[in-house]
């Protein structure tokens, strides 16, 4: 039997398993059953190159996986926000290969690649799904395009999930370690939605004999098997309904409150939001770099991700600046006062000035 018809096997016998607490620990096994399956899965595809026709290069300083059904518009929005010439029409499936397109904003080079259709059952392998997904797991941002006619997001959502990417979620907050001897120990901060039992069934399964589990979330079976797994992405999502032009007010209101953005690709509505929504999302900073006695760099700043530091900012220049590194000056949101002189754990912010005094070489 393929992996294939043993994950389906498997799912068929989790879906007939009543939902309660009395087959928690039966549904914990199969469903960490079907994770390692796909997790095998996801691993053989990689060692045969399957990935090759969709493998994208990433370029720029971010990548966002635009991501709908056939004809919601992507190829439109890709021409408009980028300097792609994607192919555009009225028919589904216009665009059979992943079609790269680089946007600027705010000095950031935002590579976008508008994924063909998803289909239903992408996630199992059908048609060129899996591909497709794996170009979204790379992504440092989904933009999940919609169509007012026909929304079919939890449908999107759902496929993704299945592809282990998990969206606008962080990674689950525990811990395990592997120790010698003394079996699963398990120790949480906050009651937990699984029972011991489960949990310790779920580890062995996974292969820990001895190790210390701590967790400071509220996990359920799902999530916890999630933290149990390395193949997981966790990336963040930004939901955007296209064709706006094409709707009145009071239907208008009612996308408004489920999704992040309402636009028109086609009349430009919106696309300058949805510009600072991605920037924002993708949670990247400008550092305007300043050489002494002169003035900052605002035209081409320096893009880097919120939480990186001064060391970061010299890892990114080129040349080896971590040896010449004597001191630094930053003025903006993260100094307590104009030219502040840091070191590299300095944590930088938007906007921020950046003076590097380095050694000659
Ligand atoms: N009214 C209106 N029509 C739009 C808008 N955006 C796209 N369209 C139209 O919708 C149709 C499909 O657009 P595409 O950009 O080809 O859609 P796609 O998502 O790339 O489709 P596939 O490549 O087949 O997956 C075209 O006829 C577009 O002109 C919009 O904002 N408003
Ligand atoms: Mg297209």
């Amino acid at each position: 039997m393929g992996i294939d018809d043993r994950i389906q096997e498997l799912e068929e016998k989790l879906h007939e398993t009543p939902v309660n607490k009395s087959t928690e620990t039966e549904r914990g096994r199969l469903k960490a059953r079907i994770a390692e399956l796909k997790e095998e899965k996801q691993q053989k595809q990689k060692g045969t190159g399957d990935t090759s026709g969709y493998a994208v290069k990433k370029r720029g300083d971010a990548t966002v996986a635009l991501v709908g059904f056939p004809s919601v518009g992507k190829s439109t929005l890709l021409n408009a926000l980028t300097n792609a010439e994607s192919e555009t029409g009225e028919y589904e499936f216009t665009t059979l290969d992943v079609e790269p397109g680089m946007m600027k904003h705010k000095g950031a080079n935002i590579q976008i690649l508008d994924v063909p259709g998803l289909i239903g059952g992408a996630a199992e392998g059908k048609g060129d799904g899996t591909q497709v997904l794996s170009v979204v797991r790379n992504a440092d941002l989904v933009l999940i395009l919609l169509d007012p006619e026909e929304m079919r997001y939890e449908e999107i959502t759902q496929e993704l999930y299945n592809a282990d990417i998990r969206l606008n979620k962080s990674s689950p907050d525990m811990k395990i370690e592997k120790k010698g001897k003394g079996g699963i120990n398990i120790s949480s901060t906050v009651d937990l939605d699984i029972n011991e039992e489960t949990i310790r069934d779920i580890m062995h399964q996974r292969g820990y004999v001895n190790a210390n589990a701590v967790i400071r979330e509220k996990v359920g079976l799902d999530r916890f098997i999630d933290g149990l797994m390395d193949n997981r992405k966790y990336v963040p999502m930004i939901s955007a309904v296209n064709k706006i032009d094409q709707i009145d007010a009071g239907i208008r209101k009612e996308f408004k409150e489920e999704h992040d953005l309402l636009i028109s690709a086609e009349t430009g509505e919106n696309l300058d939001e949805l510009k600072d929504l991605m920037f924002e999302g993708l949670s990247l900073i400008r550092i305007y770099m300043k050489k002494k006695g002169e003035d900052p760099d605002r035209d081409e700043p320096l893009i880097l991700r919120e939480g990186d530091t001064v060391g970061d900012a010299l890892d990114e220049l080129p040349g080896d600046m971590r040896d010449r590194f004597k001191a630094a000056k930053v003025t903006g949101d993260s100094s307590k006062f104009p030219e502040q002189k840091v070191g590299t754990d300095h944590e930088l912010m938007d906007e921020d000035i950046l003076e590097l005094n380095l050694r000659h070489v």
